[in-house]
């Protein structure tokens, strides 16, 4: 019996899961999942989510792959050059990367906005509440006094001063129809999604395959690095990545198991 077989399945805090363990990110990321669940903040269709990007994470090699690495990269170009950037969160981003993400809105200036797939006003003061825990001064999304259009029911519902108004947004583990809606808003849309075929890295500007335990802190990484260059820099950086490029190269990892 090795050490590993002593993890137990009732892990209570996220420190008794040893870093050393193979199969470590993946463990962590199922005891934030259920701690969110259990805390009212992710919904349960949301460990069903999970199951599934945890899946093709293991075929992509639980790694971010260099095409992933370009589209941080960019997302981060775009979130630096943008007029006002919102990052949108779920009961799983929530769950999954609260601190990370109040980080990733320090580095680039940007707003946080929560928007709910299966809204509640409980579940929506449960995020508001944890995300300021984890230190988040301004969380937007509790008004929600504007519709994005074309989308039915309490999914539309965003923050006029917020997702509304947003040029860039980056709307991590999205649904389908709400990422195809605020891409016909015309703003610049970047989603992070271990499935290429999903419909919403498929309309995205930015499409990220990677796990948001490992994209939101490397885009923060490269925010970081470019906060101080020129406009015209990180306009290269954005016309240099290539959409189609990123998302072939993560399917071919997927299927092929070879970059
Ligand atoms: O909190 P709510 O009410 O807004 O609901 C959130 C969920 C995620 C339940 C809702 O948006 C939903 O049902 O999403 P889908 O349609 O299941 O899509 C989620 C996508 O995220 C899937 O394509 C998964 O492969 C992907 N995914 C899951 N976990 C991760 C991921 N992508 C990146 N990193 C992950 N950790």
């Amino acid at each position: 019996m090795t050490d590993y077989d002593t993890v137990s399945a009732d892990v209570e805090h996220e420190e008794e899961i040893p870093e050393d363990h193979p199969r470590y990110q993946d463990l962590l990321t199922r005891h934030r999942i259920e701690k969110g669940v259990e805390k009212g903040i992710t919904h349960l269709q949301g460990m069903h989510a999970e199951g599934r990007g945890s899946a093709f994470d293991y075929l992509l090699g639980e790694a971010t792959i260099p095409s992933a690495d370009d589209a941080e990269r960019a997302a981060a170009a775009h979130l630096l050059l943008a007029d006002h950037p919102v990052l949108s969160i779920n009961g799983n981003v929530a769950a999954l990367v609260p601190s990370e993400m109040v980080a990733l809105a320090e580095a680039t200036g940007a707003d946080l906005e929560i928007n709910l797939f299966n809204r509640t006003p409980e579940r929506i003061e449960a995020i508001a509440d944890h995300l300021r825990e984890h230190g988040a001064e301004d969380v937007k999304g509790l008004e929600a006094n504007a519709r994005i259009p074309n989308l039915d029911h309490q999914r539309a519902k965003v923050d006029e001063d917020g997702i509304y108004d947003a040029d860039v947004v980056l709307v991590p583990l999205e649904d389908g129809d709400r990422a195809e809606a605020l891409n016909e808003m015309d703003k610049t849309e970047i989603v992070i999604d271990l499935n290429p075929l999903s419909r919403s890295p498929q309309v995205a500007d930015v499409p990220i395959v990677d796990n948001i335990i490992r994209a939101v802190p490397n885009m923060t990484e490269h925010a970081r690095v470019l906060a101080d260059e020129d406009e015209a820099v990180l306009r290269s950086i954005i016309n240099e990545f290539d959409r189609e490029a990123a998302l072939e190269q993560a399917e071919d990892r997927i299927r092929s198991g070879e970059l």
